[in-house]
Order: C-alpha cells, then sequence, then structure tokens
C-alpha cells in the first residue's frame, strides 16, 4: 500500500506544482479605455487580447478595464509613464499634453476622409510619431481610430458656426480643439470624458463633440437632442504601453505587443467603418434631430486662424507634409 499511497502523493504535487509553475509564468496585462463594453475600443481591447494571448501561448493574460474605471485619458497616460496600467487606447484629446508633436493631428478639417487619414498615420509620418512617444516615456505601440468628429447639444440645431455661438461646448483637454471652438464662437471647456454625461445631464456644458462611434457607444441621446455632421475633425486613436512593462520584455515578447496593437487597430477601424454606415439611423431611431446636409465651408474659414496659432507654436513641418499628401 505504501507505493500506491506514494505514487498518488507524488502525482498530486506534481500538479500542484504545475498549477503553481502556470500561475507564476502569466502575466497579468491591465488594458483601459475610456468607452463602454460594447465600443469601437472594446472591440479593439479584445483583438488585442486575443492576439496577444494566443502569440504568448498564454504567458501574458489581458484584463480590460471599460468606461474610464482606471481614470479618464490623461490620467490613463500618467499611469503608463509610472507603470499603474500596462495598455491604453486613448484618442490623441490630451495626448499632445505628453507629446506635442501629435497636436499636429488634432488640427480640424485636416483630413478629407478616413482613406487619407489612415494612409498618413500608417505611413511614414504615423511611424516617426509613434516613436517620439518614447522621448516622453510613452511606447507608441500602433495608430486606432476615434473617428471624424460631429458636435450634439441640448439647445439648438447647428448649421452654421453662428448657431454655435456662445455655446458650451465641452472639448477635450487639448489646446487645438479649444483654439478651434473659440474661433467659431462657442465657450470650450475642457474636461475628461468620464465626467462628460453627468456634465451634460446637469447642464454643466449645452453640447459636446464625438464621433458616430462614441455617441453611439455612450447613449448620448439621451441627454442630447441635435446632431450636426460637421465632421470638423479625425480623431486619432493610439494603442500606448507603459515603457515600465516594455522596457523590461524581450524583442520576441514586445513584438507580441506590436503585433496585437496592429491586430487592435484594424478591428477598431473595421467597427469604426461599420458604425459611420449604420450609426446615425440609430441615433435617429433613438429620437435625435440629425443635420446632415452641412456646408463645411463656413466652419473651415472660421477655424483658419486655429492653423496660424498652431504654426507659431509648433513649426508647420509635419503640416505641411500631411497637407502634401491631401
Ligand atoms: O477616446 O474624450 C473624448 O471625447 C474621446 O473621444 C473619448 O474619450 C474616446
Amino acid at each position: 500500500r505504501r507505493p500506491l499511497v506514494t505514487a498518488i502523493g507524488g502525482a498530486v504535487s506534481l500538479t500542484l506544482a504545475g498549477m503553481a509553475l502556470q500561475a507564476q509564468a502569466a502575466t497579468e496585462i491591465s488594458l483601459g479605455h475610456t468607452l463602454s463594453s460594447t465600443s469601437h475600443y472594446a472591440v479593439g481591447a479584445q483583438a488585442f487580447k486575443e492576439t496577444l494571448e494566443e502569440l504568448s501561448d498564454g504567458a501574458f493574460t489581458v484584463t480590460e478595464h471599460t468606461s474610464g474605471s482606471l481614470g479618464g485619458e490623461r490620467e490613463m497616460i500618467e499611469g503608463l509613464q509610472i507603470g499603474t496600467v500596462d495598455i491604453v487606447i486613448t484618442s490623441t484629446g490630451p495626448l499632445g499634453n505628453f507629446v506635442p508633436e501629435t497636436y499636429v493631428l488634432d488640427l480640424p478639417f485636416l483630413f478629407e476622409d478616413y482613406d487619407q487619414a489612415r494612409c498618413v498615420l500608417d505611413g511614414e509620418l504615423g511611424d516617426e510619431l509613434l516613436t517620439k512617444m518614447s522621448d516622453h516615456d510613452l511606447v507608441g505601440l500602433a495608430w486606432s481610430e476615434n473617428g471624424f468628429r460631429h458636435m450634439t447639444n441640448s439647445r439648438r440645431e447647428i448649421a452654421s458656426p453662428a448657431d454655435a455661438d456662445g455655446l458650451r461646448v465641452r472639448t477635450m483637454e487639448n489646446e487645438v480643439h479649444q483654439e478651434a471652438f473659440r474661433q467659431m464662437g462657442a465657450r470650450p471647456t475642457p474636461m475628461a470624458f468620464p465626467e462628460l454625461f453627468t456634465a451634460l445631464q446637469q447642464g454643466t456644458v449645452d453640447g459636446q463633440e464625438n464621433p458616430i462611434t462614441v455617441i453611439v457607444a455612450t447613449n448620448f441621446w439621451e441627454v442630447q437632442d441635435y446632431l450636426s455632421l460637421t465632421g470638423h475633425v479625425y480623431s486619432p486613436a493610439a494603442v500606448l504601453g507603459s515603457p515600465i512593462l516594455l522596457d523590461g520584455l524581450s524583442d520576441e515578447e514586445r513584438e507580441w505587443f506590436h503585433e496585437a496593437a496592429r491586430a487592435s487597430a484594424e478591428a477598431t477601424r473595421q467597427e469604426v467603418s461599420r458604425l459611420e454606415e449604420e450609426g446615425v439611423a440609430l441615433l435617429e431611431e433613438n429620437g435625435m434631430t440629425v443635420k446632415t446636409d452641412i456646408d463645411i465651408g463656413p466652419f473651415q474659414d472660421a477655424v483658419e486662424p486655429a492653423y496660424e496659432i498652431f504654426t507659431a507654436e509648433h513649426g508647420s513641418e509635419m503640416l505641411e507634409r500631411i497637407q502634401e499628401k491631401a
């Protein structure tokens, strides 16, 4: 009997040792974003998770934190720098505060359509900007997408800049966006995204601007009656990593993260395209009055000074390179 007991004991301890080894080997990666679990960012987060877990054969597991549960985008970017979060999917909204070179992407009416924007971000300039992030304690993994931004508000239909006059519009914490809205005659109020729904509900601000993707994912129709398809600025998203995690990995491991980020961006862009097709109808079904046929000329004229202010501060080299591609 003794050998049998020993054999069983041996098997049990082997299994336990195996489990301990597995538990030790899997590194949990935290991934944060500001949007809901049904959003285009969530689609991208899941693609990141699947790709990384598959490539690493389970050595890394990814836990997604949605809806700003790790804070707003500015806070999460700070979290990457100090290593309290590993991966963040964020708009470029607050990014220029950390990597000023990215401000150029936030200029209003810079990109004409999705193809052009994606092409620039996937090209040399996009790569350069991702590389630049290393100078600011961030790892730029891939350019993803939020979408062309449109204005919503609870007061009136906006068909021209004059209609935006005096309107209190929440903007992202981005000086280029704030300037553009000032030029339109609105009263820009920068605010982190997780505070926005309540601010709209309580009337602290009259309106906000975001892509169809975000308006759909956040049920903004509950607090906003009017949507105007101004498409006034393309909103890129970036998949960013913490240098504190990534610098400690092997080249092979780091490449898995880059690949997972590219898969994430691809999945997100597909979802953005789908929502561009179907989102407006959904918003109308939910009671929003949508102004579609907007003459954007007067809006472009109104924000023109934002370009001068931008180039005076940041130069025109990157801007000219983008405009050459247009
Ligand atoms: O990145 O803050 C914003 O309006 C962003 O579009 C949102 O957080 C998604």
